[in-house]
């Protein structure tokens, strides 16, 4: 896959602008994933017991910047080495919690597109299509490696 200096670049200057304001994305982030897909909810350990999405929870907030942090990682390890490069146990990890959870194939589109409108949110103006389009290549490739790592736990 060709990913470009320009894409790189634009990942990294719109992380460094969301991350201003981390506290308010990531409730946005996870907000749009059970605006799309209200079933998700009981998945996640820390709402079970809530009717509503926790403002200022660690754990919401820490796994939110960890999508944000890794999908960023995997732009730059995509311009520079043109794959991605996970770390086995990291993937591993990600995969045993992830099916765990319960989570199917599926539910990575519904991230996928709560993670855009994130971004669409954050950046106002600075949102556009190539941004949206480095954004997606990345991800894209991060939630492929997560996913084959689930079906090798089976
Ligand atoms: C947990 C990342 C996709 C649902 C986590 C954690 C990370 C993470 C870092 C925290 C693991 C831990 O330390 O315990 C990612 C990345 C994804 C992705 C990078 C895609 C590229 C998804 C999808 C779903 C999902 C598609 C389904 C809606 C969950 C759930 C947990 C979790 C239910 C457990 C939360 C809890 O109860 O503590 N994810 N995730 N994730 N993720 Fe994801
Ligand atoms: C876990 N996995 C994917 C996306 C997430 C968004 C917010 C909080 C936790 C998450």
């Amino acid at each position: 896959i060709v990913f470009t200096e320009k894409q790189e670049a634009l990942v990294k200057e719109s992380w460094e602008i969301l991350k201003q304001d981390i506290s308010k994305y990531s409730l946005h982030f996870f907000s749009q994933i059970l605006e799309i897909a209200p079933a998700a909810k009981g998945m996640f350990s820390f709402l079970r017991d809530t009717d509503e999405v926790p403002h200022n929870n660690p754990k919401l907030k820490a796994h939110a910047v960890k999508v944000f942090k890794m999908t960023c990682e995997t732009a730059i390890q995509l311009r520079e080495k043109g794959k991605v490069v996970v770390s086995d146990t990291t993937l591993q990890y990600l995969g045993s919690v992830h099916l765990k959870s319960g989570v199917v194939d599926p539910h990575f589109e519904v991230v996928k597109e709560a993670l855009l409108r994130t971004l669409k949110e954050g950046l106002g103006e600075k949102y556009n299509e190539e941004v949206e389009g480095a954004w997606s290549q990345a991800y894209d490739h991060l939630a492929l490696a997560i996913k084959n790592e689930m079906k090798q736990e089976v």
